[in-house]
């Protein structure tokens, strides 16, 4: 088996996070305030639990393109979700040592989309006639951060854009965003006592104005009890469009987890490593973090900023 280029990955997580962090205010804002709040000395404290990522269900792209890139990387891949309603299908990626985050890539079902959303997509995606991915130099990062930022159709129309988001709002994002990092997840439990809880944490975040998800309630709880999310509504960005048009669509956003420890470990933060914490995702909550980028959220933020 071949050997797996840590240090590779090191470089590729980077180049995924300079971009994104740029895009996502809130991430230096919450960084800062949590070394404020001795939280943290500085981002590098962050115990990033995963790292999210969507595509297009077409041929040449989808999961099966982009996840060879994690792949390389000594990602392993493990099951497999299925979101009905939104017309999508993931999987999550264990990394090859446990200090990196894991991976969850999402597809869109595009097939299952009415014959002119898929005609839209097509019109962009349609002349893509080998994997991107295999023309990549895998073992290259920095040919690999290039790539996540790398358009790989044409600039779409703002009417395109707002007819695919009447039928699919996750089909809109990633017509315009692409590979651009959809999420990075600070891991809650790994913080000081005082914050180490998801709605600990919530209440830190609302208190520097930190818009969250209400999506199902702040907190979604896994069935076991022992994986519980939250996330940040994604902040808009000014969006160039073909033809010179331009407007707001969501961007990025922020993901918060707390993993509790498995039956039978001790609950104390510090003493439980990762191996002995609630381990992958849950279709529930995820179904929820989804719409961190939708308009229900976003305007909710919006009508809030303007308040
Ligand atoms: C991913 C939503 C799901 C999770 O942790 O369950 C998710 C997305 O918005 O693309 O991040
Ligand atoms: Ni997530």
């Amino acid at each position: 088996m071949k050997t797996v280029d840590i240090e590779g990955l090191k470089q590729v997580l980077k180049a995924l996070m300079g971009p994104y962090r740029e895009r996502v205010p809130d991430v230096e804002k919450i960084t800062g305030a949590m070394i404020e709040k001795g939280m943290i000395d500085n981002q590098d404290d962050i115990v990033n639990d995963h790292i999210a990522f969507r595509t297009m269900g077409v041929p040449n792209l989808g999961i099966a393109s982009f996840e060879k890139i994690f792949l390389n990387y000594g990602y392993t891949k493990k099951d497999y979700y299925f979101f009905e309603g939104k017309k999508l299908n993931a999987y999550w990626y264990a990394p090859p040592q446990p200090e990196f985050p894991r991976i969850f890539i999402s597809e869109l079902r595009v097939d299952d989309l009415s014959m002119e959303a898929q005609d839209t997509i097509k019109k962009y995606t349609g002349n893509i006639n080998s994997d991107p991915v295999d023309d990549l130099d895998l073992d290259n990062p920095s040919e690999v951060g290039n790539f996540f930022y790398k358009p790989l159709w044409e600039l779409p129309t703002l009417s395109d854009f707002n007819a695919l988001a009447q039928e699919s709002e996750y089909a809109a994002w990633v017509i315009y965003n692409r590979y651009y990092l959809n999420h990075y997840t600070i891991s809650v439990h790994d913080l000081p006592e005082a914050y180490n809880t998801i709605e600990k944490f919530n209440a830190f975040l609302e208190s520097i104005g930190v818009k969250l998800n209400s999506s199902g309630g702040k907190v979604k709880i896994s069935e076991d009890g022992l994986l519980k999310q939250s996330s940040s509504i994604a902040q808009m960005i000014e969006a160039d469009f073909a033809r010179g048009e331009t407007a707001e669509i969501a961007g990025s956003y922020v993901e918060f987890a707390e993993r509790l420890p498995l039956p039978g470990h001790v609950k104390q933060s510090g003493l439980v490593d990762r191996a002995q914490r609630r381990d992958g995702f849950e279709s529930a909550n995820a179904d929820k973090i989804f719409e961190s980028t939708y308009s229900e959220q976003t305007n909710a933020l919006k009508n809030h900023l303007q308040g």
